[in-house]
């Protein structure tokens, strides 16, 4: 963390700065942290939304790039310039400073916890706890980053009666839903974040009834409709012996994976839940667990299938294979199980 805050102090005034952040919740809300930080200190940083990163190219046309929720598997070049800050594991540690609990330990914060981690240790002034809060319920890991935020109990109480966030503040985070149903609603989505924050008002996000705002709102909507469709009218797959529940969507107007499984989940708690969409030639997979370390059911599962990718989290791991190998994927993870 020490090393962190070092790297942030030690970018000029003049340096061209990048923030690159996760397209889903917890990655926005730990961009607008490391944004307002760089503001409050007098620099200019340009933020980009992307879902993995595989180019870094980008890298050439920055001095300085600082990586929140997101890294490469390695990084060996130019990493005199760039700042890490994820939770993802990663296949080796990166040459250059980075702060990233998975390499320790299996139960990690959400990055948002350790973007305001840092940006408190850095000398922020704002309140903006409840980004570091939102981005820890968006990516479901509470209880692992609730101690990065150091709330007092007023703020315990404000923030999570009975131990859920309030349901206005649920209304919120379905705002970040957007950014990933939809790749270019992303910016809009953190151009509100940002505003939020500026004016210390949560509830801006959710109240503001500007162009931006409806149509975050309608994305979600249609998005909604879209997932209720599928469900009613494709077959689950279950597998009782396995406790694995599969469900195909083909393809589909938005990424409504993330909805999909979530709602599966409801009705199979104790379940592996996995949910496939094509995307052209590629088909896609969200996969949850309460139990099981998908991250090693999964690799071993997509080992040696051509073109394939996975990354993600313990309980929620995704993974993608050539749309033709869609049906053998799905039998090999059944093996695995
Ligand atoms: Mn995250």
């Amino acid at each position: 963390m020490h090393s962190a805050v070092e790297f942030l102090r030690e970018i000029k005034k003049n340096e061209r700065v990048c923030v690159v952040l996760h397209n889903d919740g917890d990655g926005i809300c730990s961009g607008a942290i490391i944004l307002l930080l760089l503001e409050e200190k007098g620099l200019n940083a340009e933020p980009m939304i992307i879902g993995r990163l595989t180019n870094l190219d980008m890298l050439e046309e920055y001095d300085k790039v600082i990586m929140v929720d997101v890294s490469p598997d390695e990084l060996e070049n130019n990493t005199e310039k760039v700042l890490i800050i994820d939770h993802h594991k990663r296949k080796r540690r990166p040459a250059c400073i980075f702060v990233n609990p998975a390499f320790e330990q299996d139960k990690v914060p959400s990055a948002s916890a350790l973007c305001y981690k840092l940006y408190s240790l850095a000398g922020g002034k704002r309140n903006i706890k409840w980004l570091g809060l939102l981005g820890a319920y968006s990516d479901r890991m509470l209880s692992a980053s609730l101690p990065l935020l150091s709330m007092n109990d007023s703020e315990m109480n404000t923030f999570l009666p009975a131990g859920q966030l309030d349901p206005a503040l649920t209304g919120v985070t379905l705002a970040f839903l957007a950014g990933y149903l939809k790749q270019d609603m992303g910016y809009a989505v953190l151009d509100l974040v940002l505003e939020s924050a500026k004016r210390e008002d949560p509830m801006y996000l959710w109240l503001e009834k500007d162009r931006k705002a409806k149509e975050i709102y309608q994305t979600i909507e249609l998005a909604n409709k879209e997932a209720r469709s599928k469900i009613i009218n494709s077959k689950l797959f279950v597998d009782e012996s396995k406790r694995f529940v599969y469900l195909d969507l083909g393809s589909a107007e938005y990424k409504i994976k993330r909805i999909v499984v979530d709602y599966i989940r409801l009705k199979y708690p104790d379940y592996v839940v996995s949910v496939s969409m094509d995307v052209n030639e590629v088909t896609t997979f969200s996969n949850r667990s309460p139990d099981r370390d998908l991250s090693v059911v999964i690799p071993k599962a997509i080992e040696g299938f051509p073109a394939s990718r996975h990354g993600g989290h313990v309980r929620a791991y995704g993974c993608s294979v050539q749309k033709v190998d869609k049906k053998r994927f799905v039998r090999s993870l059944l093996n695995a199980l």
